[in-house]
């Protein structure tokens, strides 16, 4: 072989620092790619910061965030990534036998915009016992594991302080006063439910965070990202996609009720708490703003707090689950406005949602586009005059997404 040349030498050289220059590449490319651990399924972000700078970025989501990654940069997760990181949290419903082709509707959009990436458990609360069917059908639509949970009988019945006499005539004068499900006690029974005991029921308890889902909803876009994983990283515990003002004969003494609660309990009261989104008077009346509870992702720790747990208590003692129709989703956000400090609740711009009859379709062409969302921005409710969601962003000072004043009367 002839002897290398002062030039092959160099080449060779140059081969030898080509090829570590390339390996080097190649492990600092892995380096940035998912690791467990790292906030980012979702967009990267910054711990409690709220959106003050430009528009979010496409298809970037939570607009409350700043500086989040593009998502197109994070390489996606293996499935075992994603079951190393998953958080304790489950979807959970209460439903009727009867609700099960209604429901299967929203599983399957849940399941094909979010789930069946991240597997996430089902539990489902009855106050009747579940048919074989709704079982087989519903796990068959899961990905994740489902539970099925029949509801004490003590917590969807009448507490033994209820003056049943006055619930029926107070049923009464709401039916003839139109109030919708005005004469219903199920209905009744569901919300105190909702309310106070959903997130005690013995299959929550294995959980750190929920997601509600009814029957008949729509999620219009891809969430990509491990939403629960956002919320513990993000350290948010309720977050909603619609708010709205309550119709006010549903909670004539409600407000007046909370007062007392926190008048005798001002230490439940967190210090940078949300009462300027609920009350336009600094507390004297309440504005009807509530998030519409039919969604919610939230922290299962928050209900289960003393603050919380009290609250419900007084107001169950009060009676108005039955002598009016207090809602669980004006007794949840009050809640969340006044004992939760405000960087701890979030709105879910990306998350496109519909319950009849409000949607909430992200107003923003570029996150529809990078989300696959299939809805109508001309049907969207968040910028409405009706929707509290406007008073939600200026009093925690939000940047609203790109185009909002285009559909906001
Ligand atoms: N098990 C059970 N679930 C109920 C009952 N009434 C309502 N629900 C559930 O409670 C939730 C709210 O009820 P829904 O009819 O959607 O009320 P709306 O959204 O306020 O009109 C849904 O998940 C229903 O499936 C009931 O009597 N029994
Ligand atoms: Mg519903």
């Amino acid at each position: 072989m002839a002897p290398m040349t002062r030039s092959n030498a160099r080449i060779a050289r140059f081969a030898v620092f080509a090829v570590i220059l390339i390996i080097s590449g190649f492990i600092l490319s892995k380096g940035s790619s998912y690791t467990a651990g790292s906030a980012s399924l979702a967009p990267a972000v910054q711990k409690g910061t709220v959106s003050d700078s430009g528009a979010p970025a496409a298809g970037v989501p939570p607009a409350e965030v700043k500086n989040a990654a593009e998502p197109g940069a994070v390489k996606a997760p293996t499935d075992k990534e994603i079951a190393k990181d998953k958080i304790s949290a489950t979807f959970v419903s209460l439903a009727r036998n009867s609700d099960i082709d209604s429901l299967l509707g929203s599983i399957r959009q849940v399941e094909d915009r979010f789930n069946k990436k991240f597997k996430y458990d089902w539990v489902f609360l009855n106050d009747q016992p579940f048919s074989e069917e709704f079982k087989e059908i519903t796990t068959a639509a899961v990905s994740g594991k489902t539970k099925y949970g029949l509801i004490p009988v003590e917590q969807w019945s009448y507490p033994d302080h209820i003056d049943q006499e006055k619930a029926a005539l107070s049923r009464e004068k709401m039916v003839q006063e139109n109030v919708i499900y005005g004469g219903s006690v199920s209905y009744r029974h569901m919300c105190r439910y909702e309310s106070g005991f959903f997130w005690r029921h013995e299959l929550m308890m294995d959980y750190e965070y929920y997601w509600r889902v009814e029957p008949d909803v729509k999620i219009y876009c891809d969430i990509d990202y491990d939403i629960f994983k956002w919320m513990k990283d993000n350290d948010k515990a309720y977050a909603f996609t619609i708010s709205l003002p309550e119709y006010d004969k549903t909670i004539p003494t409600l407000w007046q009720e909370t007062k007392k609660f926190t008048d005798a309990n001002p230490q439940f009261l967190a210090e940078n708490n949300m009462l300027d989104w609920i009350s336009n008077d600094k507390g004297q009346t309440y504005n009807g703003c509530h998030f519409w509870s039919n969604f919610e992702i939230a922290s299962l720790k928050f209900w289960r707090s003393e603050a919380y747990t009290k609250y419900f208590e007084h107001l169950d003692a009060a009676g108005g689950f039955f002598y009016e129709r207090w809602g669980d989703a004006p007794v949840h956000s009050i809640a969340a406005s006044l004992f939760l400090n405000r960087d701890k609740v979030h709105f879910f711009e990306d998350v496109g949602y519909y319950h009849v009859p409000f949607h909430n379709c992200p107003v923003d062409k570029a996150t529809r586009i990078a989300k696959n969302c299939v809805c109508n921005p001309n049907e969207d409710f968040s910028w409405r005059p009706h929707s509290c969601t406007p008073r939600y962003y200026s009093l925690k000072g939000l940047k609203r997404p790109s185009g909002w004043e285009n559909f906001s009367s």
